[in-house]
């Protein structure tokens, strides 16, 4: 328990500083390994933390490094409050993170409420007897006469399967809305609520600042287990899963959040498919600080989808005061630039326009993300504008088949990039670098000062330079067709963000450019003289007006 915060005396003015920060994910297993045993470690991230900060990122978010199984990567926990030793220990958490506070860093960690490891001691004794201490921390049924399933829910991953699974030693059925390696925690159970509040005071208490919280919206279920509506069949049920006892259940972990000093922080993963849905759990400014907007991360690059799911998510959030997000790339998605390059080709376009759009458009994309209203998340390996990696059917790992995007980042342009080359008896990758990791890696594109890495660089430095850009409001603009445009203006200045997502050079008028503005960054890093007249294609451009 922390003891420097108990009495609650003058209350603090509340520090925005996640709002006005760039947060950065790492994927442990990919993000640097310091030890040649091919999987990347805490050590490898602390090693490169400079690298971050030279970059401009102002926070962390780490997906899971506990003790785990790893049948979902981490995401299945065996110990909430230990390291996995291939991840390290706790020594080489403390290190990376005062390092990270030593350099203006922000750490936030992931945090896994709704399910456990099968391989959790929780769960092992759980499992045992019916009589056991912990068997009513999981969700159990008995089985019908016919052997169906208690009811007809999904389990993500395998949308064939049912989210329910027989445990041998009592003939119980077990609920997993994920793998079946991941039973579900019973969070109407008091000492479960209890249990995992102690794992936040015990991370808190370790100096992190916050939380990402893995599918909170799940933490609360009807307790009849109602069945899904037919309609929505395939649809796995942890994305429909809303329920409005879970709203008191988060506002508990935010008070509790809220009572450490120095503004932790409480991200959501609310894995619903509207931004209505997910705008209800920041609740009246007493649920998450943010929550990720995932229909924004699926709209494609189309200028009329992109200005919807804008004025979609400025009406939903604003009212309630909630502060959005925007991400393109995480760990369980293919990257932005290789899902724009599948749409782009599915809609039939040739492999050469592709091979020419393809890091246009990645980039084009980074100076949509960086000056949207509201927190971006950058997922690790887009400020080098990396592909999803090939996997080949036998390498495929991971249950949900989402290996691509995790390819391990190429830190240089040795044969191994950084990681061990799996040959003359060295460990190899747990999974294939990226295409163009000959290239397309950190040292050469630091190098290059017009690359992608730069870029970033530049477009993070211009966001600490324009508080309009953090803090602004956003217009939207009228414009030709296939281009998006906006303002983003307060005291501080006036910036116009114009974004061309057609494979076209486009006149660009004087409503747009007035004259006297003056472009401050072209994703291209064109430096153009004068105003230009055109966009050209995949082009974006800001403005200072
Ligand atoms: O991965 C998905 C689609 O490709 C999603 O359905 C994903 O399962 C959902 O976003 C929830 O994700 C989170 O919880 C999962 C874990 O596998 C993911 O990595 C994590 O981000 C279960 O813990």
């Amino acid at each position: 328990m922390h003891e420097d915060n108990s009495g609650s005396e003058t209350p603090r003015p509340a520090s925005r500083w996640w709002r006005e920060a760039v947060f950065y994910q790492i994927y442990p297993r990919s993000f640097a390994d310091s030890n040649g045993d091919g999987v990347g470690d805490l050590e490898g991230i602390r090693a490169h933390l400079g690298e971050l900060a030279w970059l401009g990122i102002d926070a962390l978010w780490i997906s899971p490094f506990y003790r785990s199984p790893m049948a979902d990567f981490g995401y299945d926990v065996s110990d909430y409050c230990d390291v996995d030793p291939i991840f390290g220990d706790m020594a080489a958490f403390d290190a990376m993170l005062a390092e990270a506070h030593a350099l203006g860093l922000r750490v936030i960690i992931d945090w896994v409420p709704n399910h456990t490891s099968d391989q959790h001691p929780w769960f092992l004794d759980a499992a045992s007897a019916k009589s056991a201490e912990h068997r009513n921390w999981y969700v159990w049924r008995e089985p019908d006469e016919d052997g169906t399933p208690p009811n007809n829910w999904v389990a993500a991953f395998d949308l064939t399967a049912p989210a329910w699974s027989v445990h041998p030693d009592t003939g119980e059925w077990y609920l997993h809305l994920f793998d079946p390696a991941q039973p579900d925690l019973n969070w109407d159970e008091p000492a479960v609520v209890e249990a995992m509040h102690d794992v936040l005071r015990f991370w808190l208490d370790r100096g992190v600042d916050g939380f990402r919280a893995d599918v909170l919206h799940t933490i609360g279920k009807f307790p009849e287990l109602p069945d899904d509506p037919p309609a929505v069949a395939g649809i796995p049920h942890c994305a429909l899963n809303d329920v409005p006892v879970t709203h008191e259940r988060v506002r508990a972990i935010r008070s509790l959040v809220d009572s450490y000093p120095d503004d932790r922080v409480l991200v959501g993963e609310i894995y619903l498919m509207t931004t209505q849905a997910i705008a209800s759990y920041y609740g009246d400014g007493d649920e998450v600080h943010m929550a990720f907007n995932f229909p924004a991360l699926y709209s494609p690059w189309s200028a009329d989808r992109w200005r919807s799911s804008i004025e979609e998510t400025e009406a939903t959030l604003d009212p309630r005061g909630a502060w959005p997000t925007w991400v393109l790339s995480n760990h369980d998605n293919p990257r932005h630039r290789t899902r724009y390059d599948l749409a782009a080709q599915r809609r039939g376009e040739d492999a050469a326009t592709t091979a020419r759009r393809s890091e246009a458009r990645a980039r084009a994309a980074a100076v949509l993300l960086l000056t949207l209203r509201g927190t971006p998340f950058l997922y690790q390996g887009e400020e080098l504008g990396l592909l999803d990696s090939e996997i080949a059917p036998g390498q495929v790992v991971d249950p949900g088949g989402r290996d691509g995007c995790r390819g391990p980042l190429p830190w240089d342009g040795t044969e191994g990039c950084g990681w061990p080359t799996g040959t003359n008896g060295n460990a190899a990758p747990w999974l294939p670098l990226p295409p163009e990791a000959g290239f397309r890696n950190r040292v050469a594109q630091q190098e290059d000062p017009g690359s992608t890495l730069h870029l970033y660089r530049r477009l993070l430095a211009l966001r600490k330079a324009h508080p309009e850009l953090r803090e602004g409001d956003l217009s939207l603009l009228n414009a030709p067709d296939g281009v998006l445009a906006f303002s983003r203006h307060s005291d501080a200045g006036i910036c116009h963000i114009l974004i061309n997502m057609t494979n076209e050079s486009t006149e660009i008028d004087e409503s747009l450019m007035p004259l006297g503005a003056t472009v401050i960054l072209a994703s291209d890093m064109a430096d153009p003289r004068g105003l230009p007249a055109h966009l050209g294609p995949d082009q974006a451009l800001i403005l200072s007006v």
